[in-house]
């Protein structure tokens, strides 16, 4: 008798599995099918990973070895997204250069991963940083730039003072940077974008093909914000002048309600109608002093703003004059970059117009009647004006012929009336913007762009691709809007690809979610000098079947990848048009006390501790077992216990078994193929830790068992070896492959083994004879599947003969089930 000793059993089996190779992929198996299940690759940081950062690689894991047991080749990669902000914010706060902390991150992750038992094929492995994959990132950068998706201009752009490098606004969190949390301010700076607001409409419209979590789908097009309004021509009269005046509305059914107009203070119109007013001194300090604000103050803070005094626009709807501002609650960068106002329905205008006295005027009523007002509805208080804008439908009012109609309807009529007189258009606007990539940080991948006084922005010639990242000493942040490398003479000074004529180098460096918008097109060909990747394994691999990662990536990484492989399909480098088919995310693991692990808390669990005390087996099952795999859960120490006296339990039904071949254990049978049964769908839908309750009390079972029989015993393991990999390789090759004329020798590995059918026959849900009630007397018994549920019990009940004789007419008052033995109606 021997004693379950993880710790040497589970190195004893990494090492052999690594001589044996048996997690690495080819590119093709004769006979089987591929199957592409990724991880989201982790970024180096100091602090390795934790029992969190491992919940979606083991369900990944489990799903990779599932699938090759039931006959796919599965390719299940890793790597590091190692360029970036927070290797670098660390390796400046640790003094130590980017580059050498970063590598010994990932040797120490590396390590992590392969401690737990990950089958992955570690030859694919991938690290961003490395010239060898940059290359192709700059390549591609480049067919962005040469399809004229790459456009560089100034921009007010969040600006982080702490990390002194611009972020783009997926990267700013309510007016703070994400990483260090300092309130980003706005700045004018020159910078390179990606024209991402081109695909809004097929980024939006694809999402109905994924097989991705409605909230994230859901988070994409709110992030992606389409919008559906009208275009409205109002007139402005400045002296005997008139000027044209677009304001993008989402409400045009209200129209007759608006009672002013407001003007971004960007707006270019203001140039033309600064001369003309009374108050321009006034004017210019309130454009100074909105320049200054971010847009979240602009957004979220008191309106303000100001009147062009001695300027009237012309409301087209009605003819009436009413008068213009400028307030810096309308944003430029969005629709026309002026409003109509209508502040009763608007809460915005609602607000600025009550502040500055201005007249508000109710078109929009809740119901048609006054009898019929809800009493939640918002509208006049007493003294007749408002609480608060009411900005629902309803029925429109103070509106001329468009009285009494549906707001809806009016959106409709109003657009079309406005239309036929010139005065509107139908229009779709996007919140979208355009994806700011230049950062002015050392420790990222060089825009591969040159500047030349003669020719201006040129591509590197393919052929000096990479341009490398050097290795300077002076890497810190400068602080003046400009990159670290851009003090390096030698890495700035070139000559121009087009006339050899001197010229200068781009000296940022690219945002990092660019490095991971295409990793795993490079996972299927990671050696390749060539090509980012060849055509015929992309071919082979892609897209990806099943993408298992943090839900925290929903608007950027996640959105950036369905670009970059859209962009690609039309430039017919890809033939396919969606990067990721099926998209899960693992649920956050908080500590012991129910809080987000993290250092200053003290209640990070890290796995190499857990690993010495419990082994990986028990860490890889609990992660699976402590709860439904998407949703939020705590770490338990008793939980994770449980897992270790379950496997050890499971060490000790091999070591006890007495196992007879003659003699079939039937009740053990039957719940074994239901066991197979359930497994096999709960895999499938990610319900792990269902699978695995299902598997203890198999477990149980047999343990009570007098006598097991061997292919019991071996099918009990193959179900286990997912979520188990070691221990269950140490048994099957203990008890199954060394038993005489065994089945199971020809192929090495539990894991090489086929994953078990159940029988149809043996898990048929018994019969049994429910009795039938009404009013608590015995009137009828019927056979039922031992498992009928009450709705279906219910029903046949009504439709019996004997039973319709005591109901009919009546009313059934109450209806009593007891599963698996009667059903009582009251009447
Ligand atoms: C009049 C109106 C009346 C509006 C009403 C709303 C309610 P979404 O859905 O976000 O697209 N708007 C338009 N451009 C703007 C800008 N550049 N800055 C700030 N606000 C702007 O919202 C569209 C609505 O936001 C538009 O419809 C406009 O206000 C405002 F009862 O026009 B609405
Ligand atoms: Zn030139």
């Amino acid at each position: 008798m021997s004693n379950y000793n993880p710790q040497q059993i589970e190195k004893k089996w990494q090492k052999i599995w690594l001589q044996k190779k048996i997690d690495k992929t080819p590119d093709e198996v004769e006979g089987k099918k591929n199957f592409y299940c990724l991880d989201m690759f982790p970024y180096p940081s100091g602090e390795g990973l934790h029992v969190g950062h491992l919940h979606g690689y083991i369900a990944s894991d489990v799903i990779t070895r599932y699938l090759r047991m039931k006959g796919y080749n599965v390719l299940h990669p890793m790597g590091f997204d190692a360029f970036g902000l927070p290797a670098e914010n660390a390796a400046i706060k640790r003094k130590i250069h980017p580059k050498a902390w970063t590598f010994k991150n990932i040797e120490k992750i590396r390590q992590q991963l392969k401690s737990v038992g990950l089958s992955y094929d570690w030859d694919r492995e991938i690290i961003t940083c490395e010239p060898e994959y940059y290359k192709w990132t700059q390549w591609l950068f480049l067919q962005f730039f040469k399809a004229n998706l790459v456009e560089r201009k100034k921009a007010p752009v969040n600006f982080c003072p702490n990390c002194k490098t611009v972020l783009a606004n997926e990267q700013v969190i309510d007016g703070k940077c994400e990483r260090c949390q300092s309130e980003v301010l706005q700045k004018e700076f020159e910078q390179w974008f990606l024209k991402i607001t081109k695909y809004a409409k097929a980024l939006l419209k694809d999402l109905d093909e994924l097989d991705w979590p409605q909230k994230t789908k859901l988070m994409q097009k709110n992030w992606i914000g389409k919008s559906e309004g009208w275009e409205v021509k109002f007139q402005i009269l400045v002296d005997k002048e008139k000027l044209k005046l677009p304001v993008f509305t989402t409400r045009i059914d209200t129209i007759f309600g608006c009672t002013y107009l407001v003007l971004a203070p960007e707006h270019p119109i203001i140039e033309k109608l600064k001369n003309k007013i009374s108050n321009k001194r006034e004017l210019e300090n309130y454009l100074q002093k909105t320049k200054r604000k971010t847009e979240r103050e602009r957004i979220s803070k008191e309106k303000t703003g100001i009147q062009l005094r001695g300027i009237k626009a012309i409301n087209p709807a009605n003819q009436r004059e009413i008068p213009v501002f400028v307030a810096d609650y309308v944003l430029m960068h969005y629709g026309t970059g002026a409003i109509m106002a209508v502040p009763c329905h608007d809460q915005r205008d609602f607000e600025f117009a009550k502040k500055y006295n201005l007249p508000m005027i109710q078109v929009i009523k809740p119901e048609k009647e006054e009898k019929k007002l809800p009493q939640k509805a918002p509208l006049v208080i007493s003294d007749g004006t408002y609480e608060k804008a009411y900005e629902e439908e309803g029925y429109l009012i103070n509106s001329q012929r468009f009285d009494g109609m549906k707001s809806q309807r009016a959106r409709e009529a109003i657009g079309e009336w406005l239309k036929q007189r010139g005065l509107a258009q139908k229009k779709v606007y996007y919140k979208l913007k355009d994806w700011l990539v230049s950062r002015q940080r050392y420790w990222g991948c060089p825009i591969p762009l040159i500047y030349c006084k003669k020719c201006g922005w040129q591509a590197v010639r393919e052929e000096d691709l990479p341009v490398l990242l050097p290795d300077i000493k002076d890497y810190l942040p400068t602080g003046q809007g400009k990159s670290p490398l851009a003090k390096s003479k030698e890495f700035l000074k070139t000559s121009c690809p087009k006339c050899n004529g001197p010229a200068e180098r781009e000296t940022d460096t690219l945002d990092t979610f660019i490095c991971s918008s295409w990793y795993f097109l490079r996972y299927v060909d990671p050696k390749n000098d060539k090509e980012f990747a060849n055509k015929e394994k992309i071919k082979k691999w892609l897209p990806v079947d099943l993408y298992i990662g943090g839900a925290e990536h929903a608007t950027m990484h996640l959105l950036y990848a369905r670009f970059f492989v859209k962009v690609l399909k039309d430039l017919k480098i890809l033939d396919f048009k969606e990067p990721f088919l099926k998209l899960r995310h693992q649920g956050t693991i908080l500590g012991p006390d129910g809080q987000k692990m993290s250092k200053s808390k003290g209640n990070v669990i890290p796995i190499d501790e857990t690993i010495e005390k419990y082994g990986a087996d028990t860490l890889r099952l609990y992660e699976m077992f402590m709860g439904p795999f998407e949703e939020t859960t705590f770490w338990s120490p008793k939980g994770i216990q449980g897992c270790y006296r379950f496997l050890k339990k499971v060490w000790r039904l091999f070591e006890k078994a007495k196992i007879k071949k003659e003699k079939p254990n039937l009740k053990i049978k039957k719940l074994l193929h239901k066991t197979i049964k359930k497994v096999t769908q709960d895999i499938e839908n990610f319900k792990f830790n269902t699978a695995i309750s299902s598997l203890m009390i198999l477990v149980n079972e047999m343990e009570k068992a007098p006598t097991l029989e061997l292919e019991d015993l071996e099918k009990l393991l193959k179900l286990l070896a997912p979520f188990a990999p070691h221990l269950a390789e140490e048994l099957w090759q203990k008890y199954i492959t060394k038993v005489p004329d065994s089945k199971f020798q020809i192929k090495f590995s539990i894991h090489s083994q086929e994953w078990p059918k159940y029988d149809p026959n043996l898990v048929k849900e018994d019969k049994i004879t429910l009795i039938i009630q009404v009013n608590g007397k015995v009137r009828d018994k019927m056979e039922v599947p031992a498992d009928i549920s009450e709705e279906k019990v219910k029903e046949l009940t009504f439709k019996r003969e004997k039973i319709k004789k005591w109901i009919e007419g009546k009313k059934i008052k109450k209806v009593i089930f007891v599963p698996k033995k009667l059903i009582n109606l009251v009447v």
